[in-house]
């Protein structure tokens, strides 16, 4: 554990732009709106701020689909406000990292207008355009079943009247996927990579930066949706032939020259050795990756995916240990790295997702969560709002308060289907990690002012869920003071709880997730979760403890005077030791 580079210590917040803090009354955050914000970030004890896309965009897909990778979308400012932002930030000792969304460009970007312009235009080969497929009666069609990923019931070949031809969108019809086989289309993106990291930015987190290298021979993905015409196909895609020679190329020509930090989002595989040639330290490409295996911990999404991102399936404790454990265990026994998420910008609240957000237990579950993340190996990244314990949106809200293309182009003509789908919704849906933060108990939360709309519906819970009721001073017991103490905790201690070795306690407790942390120096910390609505019983393995914090008030008092082998814990009740 001797490699302590600075971005494995670092807690990393993201921010989605959109919903962050409106100064100038447009409904929408903006990049002032996050320089506004720094000093709470800084006493958070945040180290890196990652935004969301920034850069121009017809906003189809919230900023995932750019049309100017060198111009902010002037709604959020202006150039000049991230070189501030950079600035200030930077007087505080923290850094910046920037979304890399380089897989497909907005069809509004010059080079894909250039692109489907013409057969013969030089920027045709920029993206991936195949003739139809015709049938059996002569019928045109896609060139195979691939479906799109936010729309599954759609083709990914959108076909273009202009040349007659099909562009291959793996999200949306308005992402056009970038043809990376093509040296230009790479250059030009270490071109805005060295762009930004010139300006100062200090890393990049890299939007499904696993899916930039595709199966050329572009086959038929095997029918796993019977009846419908076009099936998942990610894993044609996901981790494709040449990803890590595409990888190495953007090291050499860009990564490399400057100190910075980097994390892909790899969806749709889940195998552990694909990852560790991602990540691993000696000679990996990537500092880190996002698996989705803990937030899928209740979907039917797995290696093949099925239209299975709404459902809302069983998981218990059992799974929760084995997921997490797993991950530990590749990373800190394969020489790679973790990255420590539960919530970002596509997913539920986590709160609502692995605990109980009702008005009794949200308290107790988001302090639950952060006494799990704040207490595993790798770098911990916190979403906005997690530190408060935001929940999901309430379940009466009407499905047109749901923002997402993807909600949107569900069932597009069908009003029935998509209330029935309410509860799914409410469950899934990544608008519920997207409502405006919850500032204040003013009107719209303090996002934005009374007279102006935000851009999606605040929460009704913002009288009571909000940053300012939960930063005074006198709120000793609220979840961001929680949360601030065990990053606290954490940074104090890092050998133990950042870098070090992690092993699984009581593996076969019912309702308890345990474990402990080994630093160098042999210090132990013990973690104790009971990850239930009920009480459960965990035994003490009398290692002469010393309990040192816990999420209920009365919790260490307890487990203290207790004296006993076994411990006694009450819904959603964690506890965190050490061994002197
Ligand atoms: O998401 C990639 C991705 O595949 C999932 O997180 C996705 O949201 C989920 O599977 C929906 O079915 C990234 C971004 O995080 C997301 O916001 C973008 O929409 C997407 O890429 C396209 O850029
Ligand atoms: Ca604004």
């Amino acid at each position: 554990h001797t490699d302590r580079q600075w971005w494995k210590e670092a807690v990393v917040y993201q921010i989605y732009p959109a919903s962050f803090n409106d100064t100038n009354n447009d409904g929408r955050g903006d990049v002032n709106g996050v320089t506004e914000k720094l000093d709470y970030l800084k006493d958070l004890g945040v180290d890196v701020v990652w935004l969301s896309p920034i850069y121009d965009s017809p906003q189809v897909d919230n900023g995932y689909d750019i049309a100017d990778y060198k111009k902010i979308y002037p709604p959020y400012g202006t150039l000049e406000d991230v070189d501030r932002l950079i600035q200030e930030l930077g007087r505080r000792g923290m850094k910046l990292v920037m979304d890399l969304v380089v897989n497909h460009t907005s069809d509004q970007h010059p080079c894909f207008l250039e692109s489907r312009s013409s057969k013969s235009n030089p920027k045709r080969d920029w993206y991936i355009w195949r003739k139809p497929k015709y049938d059996v009666e002569g019928k045109p069609g896609p060139p195979n079943n691939w479906n799109q990923i936010l729309g599954e019931a759609h083709s990914a070949w959108i076909f273009d009247e202009t040349t007659q031809e099909y562009y291959f969108a793996a999200f949306t019809p308005q992402q056009p996927d970038l043809n990376w086989e093509n040296p230009d289309v790479r250059a030009s993106v270490y071109d805005i990579l060295r762009f930004w990291l010139d300006r100062g930015v200090a890393g990049f987190r890299m939007d499904v930066i696993n899916l930039i290298s595709k199966d050329q021979s572009f086959p038929d993905a095997e029918v796993v949706i019977p009846g419908q015409p076009y099936q998942p196909a990610t894993q044609h895609f996901a981790n494709g032939p040449r990803l890590h020679e595409f990888l190495g190329e953007m090291r050499r020509e860009a990564l490399d020259k400057y100190d910075q930090m980097t994390v892909g989002e790899m969806p749709f595989i889940y195998d552990d050795k694909e990852f560790l040639k991602i990540v691993h330290q000696k000679d990996g490409f990537l500092n880190m990756v996002f698996h989705f295996e803990l937030v899928d911990i209740d979907s039917e999404r797995g290696d093949v995916p099925g239209d299975a991102r709404m459902s809302v399936g069983n998981w218990d404790v059992s799974d929760l240990r084995r997921i997490i454990s797993r991950w530990q265990r590749i990373m800190i026994d394969g020489g790679g790295w973790n990255s420590l998420y539960c919530e970002n910008h596509d997913q539920s609240r986590s709160v609502s997702h692995y605990c109980d957000d009702s008005d009794e237990y949200r308290e107790y579950g988001s302090k639950l969560l952060a006494m799990m993340e704040t207490t595993l190996s790798g770098t911990l990244f916190v979403y906005q709002g997690e530190e408060l314990g935001m929940r999901n949106v309430p379940l009466e809200w009407e499905p047109e308060e749901y923002k997402d293309i993807e909600v949107n182009e569900m069932y597009p003509n069908d009003q029935e289907k998509l209330q029935k789908a309410r509860r799914a919704l409410r469950a899934k849906a990544r608008d519920n990690g997207r409502t405006p933060m919850q500032w204040d108990s003013s009107p719209n939360g303090g996002f934005c002012p009374e007279e102006v709309t935000p851009w999606m519906r605040v929460n009704d819970d913002y009288p009571v869920v909000n940053a300012a009721a939960q930063t005074k001073p006198e709120a000793t017991s609220s979840v961001y003071h929680f949360w601030q103490r065990l990053v606290t905790l954490r940074k104090e201690n890092a050998g133990a709880l950042v870098h070090g070795g992690f092993e699984l306690i009581d593996e076969t407790n019912p309702d308890v997730f345990s474990y402990v942390r080994v630093a160098d120096s042999g210090e132990k910390w013990v973690v104790v979760l009971n990850f239930t609505g009920h009480s459960a019983t965990w035994e003490n393995p009398k290692w002469g403890l010393q309990w040192v914090a816990g999420n209920y008030a009365d919790g260490l008092d307890k487990v203290q005077s207790g004296g006993t082998d076994l411990v006694h814990l009450r819904p959603w009740e964690g506890l965190i030791a050490r061994q002197p």
